[in-house]
């Protein structure tokens, strides 16, 4: 039996029911895909990764890839490539790269719809299979040579990588030492070592094209020190016919050099790469291209990355979802103990879900799952707005604000949450048994902890939310989201079930604003010319803390606003399994509401209170 229990019934309440992704579909950039294929779709994807993805999780876990330094090759098991071939040959990732290069146009809300499935059933599978989108950015900023790269990438299925990290340039990307020189024929000489590269060596592609940030060396307004002096270059592993495609059987000078030994998540390679050493391979230097010509790459490689940031995210909820449903499942089953109201010895015995703890403890992971599955997909609903946008020859400048300013809620917020709720509540539900591997948790809790650190750790994703996506963006896009979850609550909406829970929100949301407002203020005092440089510490103390805050406020609002269609709905539909999927909404955002938001005023006195003590503690006493 699979171990990937997916919630598609949620999935298209939120695409459709809350939405109202139907209203985009089959029309404009999409008229080729209607509502009703889009159900077809999901339902296919849905499938293919609960009975095929899903088949080989287990076994890529316990045998993973093994790194030969011989040949510098990590080959996979061969259960894992059954499945991914099989998500290959369904041709689905082909909604994850434009028409441009053979790929077919689909709105963002229902490409990470399929994600969730993929990702749930077995995440690497989608980051093995990511070139496609790795290509669309390669079209977007090249040139014409580099937009036939971008097609062949397409055309022959080659994997991609996103190669940022060294050894010593983790966070701290602008750090990194691989330098690029310049060649006669235009092409560029890469060197150097690169670390944590994701995908960078497998047998299940023919070719793989490395995106690899690196400083030109010699090159006038370039290559200077930190990330603004870093440029992009395409690495391929094998050379190729720029026209055809086809292999030239000649190698480039790009190996892998290590396969790192994981917590998690081990059948996805993680890999040391190195670059024009004469001493690796064949010894061969590394050619690559300057991605359109221009010296751009932080900027270039973050149209990688924002879309990774999204994918870690839905990576992590799509588990905690998961992981949820086998819990609820086995306390469904799990008889134990006796119903608290009868305390006599000879009392009947009962499963698990009679008990108060245990029903608290789902409804945390019931709640966190579809919460967070509402905030990807709310998330995914403005880059749908960019990309109408695109499509009219517009720019929706609002749309991408509010996109940027979600994506670190998505990425650190949901992986955060996610992996704490997996091992805290879906685990423990088990008891005991949930530390065998005779159930898929164990597996989740190790696969899931990478996604609060990679693509950037949590504390890098609250910094991000806070100097970059609020105060650069000086506070727009964040206004409108208040606005947004103001005019909600000023909506009667409800029939009277969502008053309480609605007060909550409002004054999480006031406390929320008062911790911005309080940060601002430090932020303003830590200019140097009129006031003490060191409150940018305090400001960094509580970047995290705000991250999470309005992940939960934002993550309420979402439930409640579900909440309201669900109690619309209650009034007409017939099926009890209808009634029972939205008395669940409601629940759900009650709960949260009830649960999470008294907290947010706690986290404001403590964001308030924040002092530089721990700063002006010695190193010495830590
Ligand atoms: C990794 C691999 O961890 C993980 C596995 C990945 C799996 C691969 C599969 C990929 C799948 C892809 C998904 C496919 C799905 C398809 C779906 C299709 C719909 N936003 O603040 P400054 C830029 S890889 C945008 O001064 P510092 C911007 O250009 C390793 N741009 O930064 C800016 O200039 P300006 C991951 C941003 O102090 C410039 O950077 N590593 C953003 O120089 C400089 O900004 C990391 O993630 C942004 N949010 O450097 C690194 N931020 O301001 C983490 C910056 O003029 N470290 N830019 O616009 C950081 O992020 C640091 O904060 C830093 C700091 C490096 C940016």
């Amino acid at each position: 039996m699979s171990h990937y229990k997916s919630n598609l019934r949620d999935i298209e309440f939120n695409l459709f029911e809350v939405l109202g992704r139907d209203k985009i579909l089959g029309a404009g950039p999409f008229a080729e895909l209607d509502a009703d294929t889009a159900r077809e779709i999901l339902a296919e994807v849905d499938r293919v990764a609960r009975e095929d993805l899903a088949a080989s999780f287990e076994d890529s876990d316990r045998n993973p890839p093994v790194f030969d330094p011989t040949t510098n090759t990590a080959p996979v098991p061969a259960a894992f490539k059954k499945s991914y071939d099989t998500w290959m040959d369904s041709g689905f990732w082909s909604l994850q790269a434009p028409a441009e290069v053979g790929g077919t146009a689909a709105p963002s809300s229902l490409v990470w719809s399929t994600a969730e499935l993929v990702l749930g059933a077995n995440a690497p599978i989608w980051m093995y299979g990511a070139g496609p989108f790795f290509s669309s950015v390669v079209h977007r900023n090249g040139t014409d040579r580099d937009k036939r790269i971008a097609e062949i990438m397409v055309e022959r299925l080659w994997g991609a990588t996103m190669v940022l990290t060294e050894p010593d340039a983790g966070s701290d990307v602008g750090s990194g030492r691989t330098k690029a020189t310049l060649n006669e024929d235009g092409t560029w000489n890469i060197s150097g070592v690169k670390r944590f590269i994701t995908s960078a060596e497998s047998d299940l592609q023919e070719n793989i094209m490395h995106l690899v940030l690196a400083r030109p060396e010699g090159v006038e307004g370039a290559g200077g020190p930190g990330t603004k002096g870093l440029s992009l270059f395409l690495v391929p592993k094998y050379h190729f016919d720029l026209e055809t495609g086809e292999l030239t059987g000649e190698r480039n000078g790009v190996y892998v050099t290590n396969v790192e030994h994981k917590m998690g998540i081990k059948v996805s390679n993680t890999c040391e790469l190195t670059f024009g050493d004469p001493q690796v391979g064949g010894g061969e230097p590394a050619k690559g291209w300057l991605l359109g010509e221009v010296h751009d790459g932080i900027a270039q490689m973050f149209q990688v990355i924002e879309n990774a940031r999204m994918m870690v995210g839905t990576k992590a909820i799509a588990t905690l979802s998961s992981g949820y449903l086998n819990a609820l499942e086995y306390a469904k089953q799990r008889v134990q103990g006796a119903d608290l109201t009868n305390p006599a010895k000879t009392a009947p015995r009962v499963t698990i879900t009679h008990h108060p703890d245990v029903r608290r403890s789902l409804l945390v992971q019931k709640s966190f799952a579809e919460a967070m599955r509402s905030l990807v997909l709310y998330t995914a609903s403005w880059q749908d707005q960019v990309q109408l946008a695109e499509a009219e020859g517009r720019e929706d400048q609002l749309a991408e604000a509010v996109n940027d300013l979600l994506l670190p809620i998505v990425k650190g917020y949901g992986s955060e949450r996610s992996w704490t709720i997996l091992g805290t509540e879906s685990l423990q539900t088990f008891g005991g048994s949930g530390f065998l591997q005779d159930y898929p948790i164990e597996q989740y809790v190790r696969d899931a902890k990478i996604d609060t650190l990679y693509e950037g750790t949590t504390a890098i994703q609250g910094q991000d939310f806070f100097f970059r996506k609020i105060v650069k963006n000086q506070g727009q896009a964040l206004g409108h989201l208040a606005g947004e979850i103001k005019t909600f609550l000023e909506n009667e909406g409800g029939n009277g079930r969502l008053k309480e829970s609605r007060e909550l929100l409002a004054t999480a949301l006031e406390d929320a604003n008062a911790i911005v407002g309080h940060m601002f203020n430090d932020l303003m005092a830590s200019d140097p010319s009129s006031g003490d440089i060191r409150n940018v510490y305090k400001v960094a103390q509580n970047t995290s803390r705000l991250l999470m805050v309005i992940g939960d406020v934002v993550c309420a609002w979402l439930l409640l606003r579900g909440a309201e269609v669900a109690l619309e709905k209650l009034g007409t539909v017939t099926l009890p399994q209808d009634k029972d999927f939205y008395e669940g909404k409601v629940a759900a955002a009650q709960f949260f509401a009830a649960y999470n938001l008294p907290k947010v005023s706690a986290e404001r006195a403590i964001a308030e209170a924040v002092d530089n003590s721990i700063m002006d503690l010695p190193e010495s006493a830590f």
